[in-house]
């Protein structure tokens, strides 16, 4: 026994992990079908010591299906997702799509698996925002025992959070810096990103804050507690996988940094890395192919009443996106279908 499973855009970045996962984690699966765009229609891609070759997601009946995993954008969920739901084939959605409707669950299963059993309404769940992912999984055991007030965090984000174009584009711009003959101009990025920082990830919105900011604000606040205030500052950095946080805390109560850290050390999803001397913390390069959220540099704020810091790194392509998708895939087995 075990799920009929789909993963739709199956030749991406996201949708490659996906399948990584589903195998490593020994995901029941009876059935798998992968599914990609015309443009890479015939593909293969790798399950487990399985090669599969993808079919055409235009032309899928999902009838029969069980869960469907897409990884494929807004656009074309738009099109695809509804006709999945609509044939009885739960979908978990990794694009912004549904997060922020009322009646679809926003699911981080360390935090509010309870939500998935709201997948009814439409037969869809959403996978947040890889900045927001990681986050909530650390501020959550927090705001537990001693609520949290406002959050402020600055994000460095790889360019694998935007797709396999941006993780070329570093590539190919950081070997012209040292080839005068060959220029990469900025092309999915909005600057040069090679050997720079630029603060803006997605569209810039009325207020001055870009849509990923947004993102970390409103997801924060539909997967944890709609009281938490959060002030974000998104900027990439020329890393290739793994986003790191630095999170500023204000909380109701006081809490001790010692407590902070046995509580995070308990906490599922986290591994805690905190030694106070010359690279006794996580950096994004360590936490590649982990499924752990890495927390480090866990220390009290002492210019505000109760206050921590801390900082937040992981693999943006499995926790922020499609380890997350596994792992509300398994939440809805183990407490809705039970198939396996
Ligand atoms: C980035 N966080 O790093 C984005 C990628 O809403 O799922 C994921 C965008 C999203 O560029």
């Amino acid at each position: 026994m075990g799920y009929k499973v789909v993963v739709c855009g199956a030749t991406g970045n996201v949708g490659r992990e996906m399948l990584n996962i589903l195998a490593e984690r020994q995901f029941p699966v009876e059935e798998i079908a992968v599914l990609a765009s015309r443009r890479s229609l015939g593909t293969e891609v790798s399950f487990g010591d399985k090669t599969l070759k993808t079919k055409d997601l235009e032309r899928f009946d999902f009838t029969g299906w069980d869960i469907a995993l897409f990884a494929i954008g807004s656009d074309a969920t738009k099109v695809y997702a509804p006709k999945a739901a609509a044939a009885g084939c739960i979908v978990i959605d990794n694009s912004s799509l549904y997060r922020y409707d009322p009646l679809v669950p926003l699911v981080v299963p360390e935090v509010n698996p309870e939500a998935v059993h709201e997948y009814k309404n439409k037969n869809i769940i959403a996978n947040p925002n890889c900045s927001t992912a990681q986050m909530v999984v650390a501020l959550k055991p927090l705001h537990d025992r001693a609520r949290i007030k406002r959050v402020i965090v600055s994000t460095y984000q790889s360019v694998s959070g935007a797709g396999k174009e941006g993780m070329d584009e570093l590539w190919d711009q950081t070997k012209s810096v040292y080839n005068p003959t060959s220029d990469v101009p900025p092309n999915k990025f909005q600057k040069q990103i090679a050997f720079n920082v630029i603060p803006q990830i997605d569209v810039f919105l009325e207020d001055g804050s870009t849509k990923e900011e947004w993102k970390m604000v409103a997801e924060t606040k539909k997967i944890i507690d709609t009281s938490i205030k959060v002030s974000a500052t998104c900027v990439r950095v020329p890393v290739f996988v793994g986003h790191s946080e630095a999170i500023n805390i204000e909380f109701e109560d006081f809490l001790d940094e010692d407590e902070a850290r046995d509580i995070l050390r308990e906490a599922p999803g986290i591994m805690v890395v905190d030694k106070r001397e010359p690279g006794g913390y996580t950096t994004p390069v360590e936490c590649v192919g982990d499924y752990a959220t890495f927390i480090s540099r866990i220390r009290q704020d002492s210019t505000i009443e109760n206050g921590l810091n801390l900082w937040c790194v992981s693999d943006n392509l499995r926790k922020g996106a499609a380890l997350n998708a596994v792992q509300i895939a398994e939440t809805l087995g183990n407490r809705v279908l039970k198939k396996a």
